[in-house]
């Protein structure tokens, strides 16, 4: 019986998949396939690695994570006769199993240089749908230094953002205009120029507002550069407007060349609803002005912590592609994201080098300059001194509600996170410092119980 089924197998020139050993059998003749799990595999300073964290869905973890190699690099669901003797060094390589986790290395001739859209669509494209595993997770990327190059990175990063604003010595400060859609043009100006004189350095747009008729971009923008201008002159610091010119990819382009045209710092993009090639075309443009990442839309692939991409890979991606600051999360604002993971991507995108952790793979960026960390979402004076303690001060800390629900009003929740920020740069704590100031004092009788 057996003998009449490989004969069977022969005449059909099929495959017969015995779960990790695949004999292909083309005309008679054995061709040895890809090996893609070899866990004696030692991965070349050239190669890309990949660390998931892998649920096998009836299927042993070590077949999952060979079927997540092979996907993700030359392979597909079955052997095909296709395959030629000169693409096997091309194949991905599981070379560690340790519990949920699974390392592969990827050979960096697989990718196209300089083309983010193309790494992603197979390190982390078709696998999350694979019925072979229950759930996987991309926890982090080693990039190495072949990709590294071939990618921009920060025009500005931190050292350059703080020369432009010229402060050196603590967090920035900024502010999202509230109510995030729905203000007029006029409206919109007048409360950024409010929080610039308060004491905001930054004042950016929410992450849904582009063009809408009610406030346009172009009118938008220059009404309120031309207030940035007299906060600087009244204040005598450097005030800088990051407006969102997430649009259509030549929209975006033509809203940034006019930022540029009229002398603006920054522009804002939401990362991610934009699209990473749009992002590229954005940094390759060059233009004058650094580029604040939002990154709305990443918790639907970020959030499960079994399934999807990590924070830690989009912030290095960003870091790669050359964005100037990045939201990272507050761990005690609105938003979900716990210290550990928050401090580790701060790591990640502020230093030069970093060590494997539990969640991430050592990285060594060379030349690619370090992203500025946001903080955002739900926060209010009160938060600051856990803010710099953890995240330390080349940090942007960001409120919304947290400055124009103060109850002094706009000018004075920007000044009370200017008196939060002094106080911690100063080793006061808020309690003491808001007895001699007024605003901080509204806030802290407001949030903090
Ligand atoms: C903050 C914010 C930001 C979030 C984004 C908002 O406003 O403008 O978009 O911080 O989150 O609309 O929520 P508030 P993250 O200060 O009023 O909360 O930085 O985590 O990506
Ligand atoms: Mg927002």
């Amino acid at each position: 019986m057996f003998f009449i089924f490989i004969l069977y197998l022969i005449a059909k020139g099929l495959k017969y998949n015995n779960s990790n050993l695949y004999i292909i059998i083309k005309r008679g003749k054995k061709v040895k396939p890809i090996d893609f799990l070899n866990l004696k595999y030692k991965p070349k300073k050239s190669d890309l690695v990949c660390l998931f964290r892998v649920e096998p869905n009836k299927v042993s973890l070590k077949e999952a994570a060979e079927h997540i190699a092979l996907e993700s690099s030359t392979g597909t669901w079955d052997e095909v006769l296709t395959e030629k003797d000169y693409m096997k060094k091309l194949g991905a390589k599981v070379f560690l199993i340790k519990g949920k986790n699974v390392k592969i290395a990827y050979p960096s001739s697989l990718f196209e240089k300089g083309n983010a859209p193309n790494i992603l669509s197979s390190i982390a494209g078709n696998i999350f749908g694979m019925k072979i595993v229950k759930n996987l997770r991309l926890d982090d990327i080693k990039i190495p230094d072949e990709i590294l190059n071939s990618f921009k990175g920060p025009k500005y990063g931190i050292k350059g953002i703080r020369k432009m604003m010229k402060v050196y010595d603590r967090p920035l400060i900024g502010t999202i205009i509230k109510p995030k859609l729905g203000l007029k043009t006029k409206d919109h100006a007048k409360v950024a120029y409010d929080a610039w004189l308060g004491g905001c350095d930054l004042v950016k747009d929410d992450e849904n507002l582009s063009s809408q008729n009610f406030n346009k971009f172009e009118e938008r923008l220059a009404r309120t550069l031309e207030k940035a201008d007299k906060a600087e002159e009244e204040t005598g610091e450097k005030k800088a407007y990051l407006v969102n010119v997430t649009a259509e990819t030549k929209e975006m382009i033509k809203r940034a060349e006019l930022v540029e045209q009229l002398g603006g710092k920054f522009v804002m993009v939401d990362v991610v609803t934009e699209g990473f090639g749009a992002l590229q075309t954005l940094r390759e443009a060059d233009f004058n002005m650094a580029i604040h990442a939002h990154r709305a839309m990443h918790a639907a692939f970020t959030r499960n912590p079994r399934h999807g991409i990590s924070m830690m890979v989009l912030a290095d991606i960003v870091r790669l592609i050359g964005c100037d600051s990045l939201h990272i999360g507050t761990v005690v604002g609105k938003l979900e994201g716990r210290l550990n993971e928050i401090s580790e991507i701060d790591e990640e995108i502020e230093k030069k080098y970093v060590k494997e952790t539990k969640i991430r793979l050592e990285q060594n960026w060379g030349t690619i300059k370090p992203v500025m960390a946001v903080s955002s979402g739900g926060l209010h004076p009160g938060h600051v001194p856990f803010l710099i303690k953890h995240l330390g001060k080349d940090l942007i800390i960001q409120a919304g509600g947290g400055i124009h629900s103060n109850p002094l009003g706009t000018s004075a929740g920007a000044r009370a996170m200017r008196q939060a920020v002094n106080a911690t740069m100063q080793n006061i704590s808020l309690k003491k410092y808001s007895e001699k100031h007024a605003e901080l004092k509204a806030a802290l009788d407001k949030w903090v119980k």
